[in-house]
C-alpha cells in the first residue's frame, strides 16, 4: 500500500472543486505492478464517478491491480449505477480508501458489498485529508444545511474598513486572488444589505480560467431595503440573486417588482425584527445549496456567529495598521459580554498569501 498514490487521487479529486457541489469532490488511481495505468475523477455534478471516470480510461487488464479512491465507492442507484459492481466486474483485487462515505445511502454498504465479493478493502487511507477535502459534503450530506465559511479581510490591528467605509483594498492581490478561488469553490456567497448599500458588490468570479462560474448571491435584507438598481439585482445574467428578507415592512409591491425583475426572494420568519438565520440555512439547503461563503459585514457576521451558523473561518491579515474608533471591524452587534462567552475557534493554521497571513479554523460548536 502507497500512501503516494492516495495523495495523488487527493489531487485528482480537488479538481472537481466549484464544478461537482453539492456532491462530493472524488479522485481515483487504478496501479498495477507498482505503475498507474488509470487515473479519473468527478468532473461535473451528475457526470461520472471517478471510479468510473477511472476504469472507462484503461487500456491494460485491471485484473489483479489496486484501487485508490478518495471516498467510499458507491452501493446505490442514484444518477448513475453502484461503482461496486463496476469494480467487482473489473476483476480489481484490493480497493484502498480515504474515507467512509457519510451518505446514508452508501455509509458503509460500499465497504460491505466489496469484502462480501472477495475485494479486498483498506479504510482511512489519509482519512484527515480526504474528509477536509470533502468538509463542505460532509456536513451537508449529514444535516440538510450548507457549510458556511466566514472569510474577511482586515488590517493588523482588525479593521475591516476605515470609518469612511473605505476599504480597497486592505490585502494584497494573492490574498484576493485565493478569495475569488473561494467564490468559485462554494456554492453561494452571502453579505448583509449594509454591504450591497456602500460598496454595490458584483460578487462575481474575477480569476483567469473561472470567469463565468459564479456562486448565487444571497442578500440578507431583513426590512427589504435593496435598491432595484443594485448590481445583484440588474446584473442577473452573472449569477441568480436570493433575498432573504421578512415581513416587517409589508413590502409586498417591492417584492413583487424585484420577483418580476428574475430576483428570489425568500420571506423568512423574523427573530427581533431580522431574518432568521437558521431557517434561512435550512431553506438554502433545500434550494441544493450546499456551501455559503458569508463575506459579510461585522453585524451580519456576530448574527451568524451567534446562531451557530459558521463552521470555518479565513481572517487575512494585512501588514496595515488603520486605527480608529470608528473604522469597522468583521464581527460587531453586541460582541461577547464576557471573555469566557466568546466563540472558540479550533485547529487554527496559518497561510501566507504575499505579505499577508490568513489565519483559517473552525468554529467550535457549542
Ligand atoms: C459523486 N461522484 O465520484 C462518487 C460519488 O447523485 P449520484 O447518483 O451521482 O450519487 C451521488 C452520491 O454518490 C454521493 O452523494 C456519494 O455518496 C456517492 N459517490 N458521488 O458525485 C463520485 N464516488
Ligand atoms: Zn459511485
Amino acid at each position: 500500500m502507497n500512501i503516494k498514490f492516495m495523495e495523488k487521487a487527493l489531487s485528482l479529486a480537488e479538481k472537481g472543486a466549484g464544478f461537482v457541489n453539492p456532491n462530493p469532490m472524488v479522485g481515483c488511481i487504478i496501479v498495477k505492478n507498482g505503475n498507474i495505468i488509470a487515473k479519473g475523477y468527478h468532473k461535473t455534478f451528475g457526470g461520472n464517478h471517478a471510479e468510473i471516470e477511472a476504469l472507462n480510461s484503461l487500456t491494460t487488464d485491471p485484473r489483479g491491480a489496486t484501487m485508490y479512491v478518495t471516498l467510499e465507492p458507491c452501493c446505490h442507484y442514484g444518477k448513475t449505477p453502484p461503482c461496486v459492481n463496476a469494480i467487482i466486474e473489473s476483476g480489481i483485487k484490493k480497493v484502498a480508501i480515504g474515507m467512509l462515505d457519510p451518505n446514508p445511502l452508501v455509509a458503509g454498504k460500499g465497504v460491505k458489498i466489496l469484502r462480501e465479493e472477495g475485494v479486498e478493502v483498506i479504510t482511512n487511507v489519509l482519512e484527515e485529508k480526504a474528509s477536509k477535502l470533502n468538509e463542505i459534503f460532509i456536513k451537508y450530506i449529514t444535516t440538510g444545511s450548507p457549510f458556511c465559511l466566514m472569510k474577511s479581510a482586515m488590517s493588523l490591528d482588525g479593521k475591516i474598513a476605515t470609518k469612511f467605509s473605505d476599504s480597497k483594498w486592505i490585502t494584497c492581490d494573492e490574498s484576493r486572488r485565493y478569495v475569488h478561488k473561494l467564490r468559485h469553490r462554494y456554492t453561494s456567497i452571502m453579505v448583509g444589505i449594509n454591504t450591497v448599500l456602500v460598496d454595490n458588490p458584483l460578487l462575481t468570479v474575477r480569476i483567469p480560467g473561472f470567469e463565468g462560474e459564479n456562486p448565487i448571491r444571497i442578500i440578507v435584507d431583513s426590512k427589504c431595503r435593496i435598491p432595484l438598481e443594485a448590481n445583484v439585482v440588474k446584473k442577473l445574467s452573472f449569477a441568480r440573486t436570493i433575498i432573504a428578507t421578512t415581513n416587517e415592512n409589508n413590502n409586498t409591491e417591492k417584492i413583487k417588482r424585484l420577483e418580476d425583475m428574475g430576483v428570489e426572494v425568500l420571506i423568512l420568519p423574523s427573530k427581533n425584527k431580522r431574518v432568521d438565520l437558521n431557517i434561512l440555512m435550512k431553506k438554502l439547503g433545500e434550494k441544493n445549496i450546499d456551501s455559503v461563503l458569508l463575506e459579510g459585514g461585522g453585524t451580519l457576521n456576530y448574527s451568524a456567529l451567534k446562531k451557530n451558523i459558521v463552521d470555518k473561518v479565513n481572517f487575512f491579515i494585512a501588514p496595515k495598521i488603520i486605527g480608529g474608533s470608528l473604522s469597522k471591524t468583521p464581527v460587531e452587534g453586541d460582541g461577547a459580554p464576557l471573555v469566557d462567552n466568546a466563540f472558540l475557534v479550533d485547529n487554527m493554521i496559518t497561510h501566507r498569501f504575499g505579505q499577508d497571513i490568513m489565519i483559517e479554523g473552525y468554529v467550535g460548536k457549542r
